[in-house]
């Protein structure tokens, strides 16, 4: 079925059809990273079960899929999930029911990149972000992924450091010698965020940057929304309806929020935030009028960018794939033909109301009968920590060395 067709059911239809394809539609991304040791510049606390290899972190995404059942793509991490046979490493993902996802760039941690990647001053360091990069892109040819994801942590943190304006033109230029490396069905994300590490001006700061920089590198650029990497109180489902109009959303890093980029669960902090967020697809992808927002949408990639420092990881990223599928399945159920119309009118109290009163719907009842018709546990965090798959893990993985963000 027409993806449009499954997420443009009438008010009349029965709720569980209406929201099915937040269970037979919406595909979310697994982050590597999500399941070792991170932490913050203040300290890692270690945790046991952790991965040692890349392979044992497909295998614990391929542990979440299999409880959620959304989840069938992982993102990697280059250099920090590099193996030496990319087609066998993509093999071993298949065999566990995992495509490989986005293979996002690192040109934030080596030495060299003290004063930046792609913008740095220096043409000889800059040469070595570019040939970072472009092996991603071969990366991404190697294992069938269809995204380069470009973050950089460029930026300055004193006035006068550097000539803000030619960082954005090094900016250009070496995304511009980067691009003809995509393969023709990949695309690049470029992400941007507001701080840090750069502190006092960051090369990719906001979505105004990223856009204009994706419109003069190519067709294949498109602009990755982070959650998390706005300043408080932005308004990210209008960044996020722009995005669409222009056709320029290539996905979003998902977590949440209070106060920077604190990497937390999606949707853990400000549920309401990402169900007016989720609204924004759901919305564009109803919209026939729109048929540039509405292909947008219908390829944007949901990936989960979060760091799990006090929690236990897998059941983690088990709820934050349950809090999107919620939000999504809320915003499924919006009667958009009586929002038009009282958008038409004027209505404000309808409008805002039809939004409210899908958000406060118990939409999990719903979730777990789709879920239990797909053979799924109706509650996936649930059948996870009762399953005793952490403490084996645990037991199976008590020797060699965990991985971090190293
Ligand atoms: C960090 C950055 C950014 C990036 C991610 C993966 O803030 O969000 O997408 O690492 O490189 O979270
Ligand atoms: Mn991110």
């Amino acid at each position: 079925m027409p993806l449009t067709e499954s997420v443009a059911r009438p008010a009349t239809t029965p709720a569980i059809e209406r929201i099915g394809w937040a269970m037979s539609g919406l595909a979310i991304e697994l982050p590597s990273w999500g399941f070792v040791n991170t932490g913050t510049r203040f300290g890692v606390f270690p945790q046991p079960g952790v991965p040692r290899t890349a392979f044992e972190k497909v295998d614990d995404a391929a542990t979440v899929n299999r409880y959620t059942g959304i989840t069938g793509s992982v993102a990697l991490h280059i250099p920090w999930d590099r193996v030496d046979d990319w087609p066998a490493f993509a093999a071993y993902a298949a065999e566990r029911g995992l495509r490989i996802g986005g293979i996002n760039s690192n040109t934030f941690q080596d030495q060299d990149y003290k004063l930046g990647s792609l913008c740095h001053p220096s043409a000889a360091v800059r040469a070595k972000a570019v040939r970072a990069i472009i092996e991603c892109c071969e990366i991404a040819a190697a294992t069938g992924s269809k995204v380069v994801k470009v973050w950089l942590g460029d930026g300055t943190n004193y006035p006068g450091q550097d000539d803000m304006r030619w960082r954005r033109h090094r900016l250009v230029e070496n995304l511009r010698e980067i691009y003809p490396h995509l393969p023709a069905d990949v695309r690049m994300f470029l992400e941007y965020k507001l701080y840090e590490p750069a502190l006092y001006s960051t090369d990719v700061q906001d979505w105004g940057q990223a856009f204009s920089v994706c419109r003069a590198v190519g067709e294949q650029a498109t602009v990755c929304v982070d959650t998390g990497h706005h300043a408080m109180g932005v308004n990210i489902e209008q960044i996020v309806a722009i995005l669409l109009a222009e056709g320029r959303l290539g996905g979003f890093d998902l977590n949440d929020k209070k106060y920077g980029d604190d990497d937390l669960m999606v949707g853990s902090i400000d549920p309401y935030q990402l169900f007016r967020i989720a609204h924004e697809l759901v919305n564009a992808m109803r919209d026939d009028s729109d048929p540039v927002a509405q292909r947008c949408a219908s390829e944007v990639v949901y990936m989960l960018d979060q760091c799990h420092n006090i929690e236990p990881k897998i059941p983690a990223l088990i709820r934050s794939v349950m809090n999107l599928q919620e939000a999504m399945a809320k915003a499924l159920l919006v009667d958009r033909a009586a929002l038009l119309a009282a958008q038409a009118t004027g209505d404000v109290l309808e409008a805002n109301r039809l939004l409210a009163d899908a958000f406060a719907t118990d939409v999990r009842p719903l979730l777990a009968e789709l879920r239990t018709a797909r053979g799924l546990p109706a509650d996936p965090y649930r059948a996870y920590l009762d399953s005793g798959e952490a403490e084996a893990r645990a037991a199976a993985r008590a020797g060699g060395t965990a991985a971090g963000w190293g």
